[in-house]
């Protein structure tokens, strides 16, 4: 909803891409912003420069500093914040209305908008779909939990034709107006429960992509999921479609033979599996789905085939990192929950030497223990979660401990011989070691990188112990 932001003293929570665009955002409209963070404003060099020469903000103010909401109308919580921050929850029992970005940006955006949630897949299908709109003519905005927040965006021209918004749990967590016309949701599997706390809440959360949606718009669901199937009866959108891997659909798409089928409205169409580049069965939903909004944007089939040919899938998402020796490293650092091991190693038939750690973050490793058994020659778990999750999946095969990431990969790469893979599957956030997940898969990559020039240079041995 379009407000009047003028004049408004708004409370800032959080000083990365968020905040600060939200920052930038809310003083162009004439707001009052105050900028709290739990780190000093010293740890945030340039950024924090930029901000300090605007009229109008106020930086500096902790975390956890509840003075500061006797002077603030309005509380915008970065995504990354938990409901349990001491300002959240004292701010909402003093009744301060409290928005995400998304739910702000939504009010101002222009264009209609197409939001994909999901535990995983959401940054392959919409970057897919974005990929696909553009090759079919249109112009796209592609952002949101991407990495680009959405209210950078509706802070400009707004000259595409549609917005196509990765939408994480946290976003969705403070929204009351957000109305896509296509929302899809991948799946739901145990995530960020640290953050909100129960499975129940989290698949709440989920499912507020579509309670703003009419008879007019669309609502994607992965129909072999059942916690899709149960909310699919009480959705408001006028127009149900579903992907599916194992049900052959009178409407939607599914997995048919050696093809995905297309059925609506009496059509029926054929995308080979075989053209498919992106490689793995999850990935196949991904591009049901994306195909599913594609068509709803009216994108014809053979426009949509030639992506799918091509579009080899994203960064740190079972991605290839090289070659050494043989053994075959892949760089999966966005892989940062129990589900995406499990689908990563799905996608390998074996035999893995499998790196898993970081920091905890909820999620039941013992899901993995028929694939480790099945696929897995070496297990390694590194980092804060090392030890929790030795102990759950430890000695199923040979295990390995590692400090850190470092230590992990050269324990993976001596426990490896020529015909393996090494997958880098943390199952757990990157935090206790890095900034994000992407840094973390690029230290990956670097060290792989190394590792083939030192074998080049004859260097190879004895490097863990330099
Ligand atoms: N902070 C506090 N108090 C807290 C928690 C954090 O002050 O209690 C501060 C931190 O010190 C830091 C800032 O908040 O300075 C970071 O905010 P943030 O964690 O929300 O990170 P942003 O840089 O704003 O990035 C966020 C998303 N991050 C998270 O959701 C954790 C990015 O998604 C997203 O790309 C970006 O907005 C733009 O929309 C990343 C992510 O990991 C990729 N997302 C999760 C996921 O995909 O699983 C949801």
């Amino acid at each position: 909803m379009f407000m009047d932001l003028s004049g408004k003293r708004v409370l800032v929570i959080g000083l990365g891409r968020t905040g600060v665009a939200t920052a930038e955002f809310l003083l162009d409209k004439g707001a009052r912003v105050l900028l709290a963070d739990k780190k000093p404003v010293s740890e945030f060099g340039n950024t924090a420069d930029a901000l300090k020469g605007r009229a109008g903000v106020e930086l500096g103010i902790r975390d956890d500093d509840t003075n500061v909401l006797s002077r603030t109308d309005m509380i915008v919580p970065s995504p990354g914040v938990p409901p349990s921050n001491c300002l959240l929850e004292e701010g909402l029992s003093m009744g301060i209305p409290v928005l995400s970005e998304l739910e702000l940006a939504s009010g101002y955006l222009k264009k209609p908008a197409i939001a994909i949630t999901g535990t995983n897949g959401k940054t392959t299908t919409t970057s897919l779909l974005g990929r696909i709109l553009e090759h079919c003519g249109k112009r796209v905005f592609v952002g949101g939990n991407i990495g680009n927040p959405l209210i950078s965006y509706v802070n400009g021209r707004q000259e595409d034709d549609y917005a196509v918004i990765e939408v994480s749990s946290f976003q969705l967590q403070w929204v009351r107006n957000f109305h896509p016309f296509i929302a899809m949701l991948l799946n739901v599997t145990s995530d960020h429960l640290d953050y909100h706390g129960s499975f129940q809440e989290y698949r709440s959360v989920k499912e507020r992509i579509f309670a703003c949606q009419g008879t007019e718009d669309f609502a994607i669901l992965n129909g072999d999921d059942p916690v899709s199937a149960d909310m699919s009866k009480r959705l408001p959108a006028g127009h149900i479609s579903c992907f599916s891997s194992s049900s052959r659909l009178q409407e939607g798409m599914f997995v048919d033979g050696d093809c995905l089928r297309y059925r609506s409205d009496g059509r029926d169409e054929e995308y080979p599996i075989r053209s498919i580049r992106l490689k793995g069965a999850h990935n196949l939903e991904n591009v049901m789905a994306a195909v599913l909004a594609s068509r709803m944007c009216g994108c014809p089939p053979e426009g949509i085939i030639n992506v799918l040919e091509s579009f080899t899938g994203i960064p740190h998402r079972i991605e290839f990192a090289g070659r050494v020796d043989g053994v075959e490293y892949y760089n999966d650092s966005k892989g940062t929950n129990v589900d995406a091991v499990l689908r990563a190693l799905e996608s390998f038939p074996g035999p893995v030497v499998l790196l898993v750690g970081g920091r905890y973050k909820g999620g039941d490793f013992g899901i993995l223990t028929k694939l480790i058994r099945e696929r897995v020659k070496t297990l390694v778990v590194f980092g804060e979660a090392g030890e929790k999750i030795h102990s759950i999946i430890g000695g199923i095969v040979k295990t390995e401990r590692a400090e850190n990431l470092r230590d992990a990969v050269y324990m993976a790469r001596d426990n490896s011989s020529s015909g393996d893979i090494v997958l880098l599957s943390p199952g757990c956030s990157s935090f206790d070691e890095f900034k994000n997940y992407e840094e973390r898969g690029s230290v990956f990559k670097g060290m792989i990188e190394k590792m083939g020039h030192e074998k080049d240079e004859g260097i190879w041995e004895n490097s863990l112990q330099q």
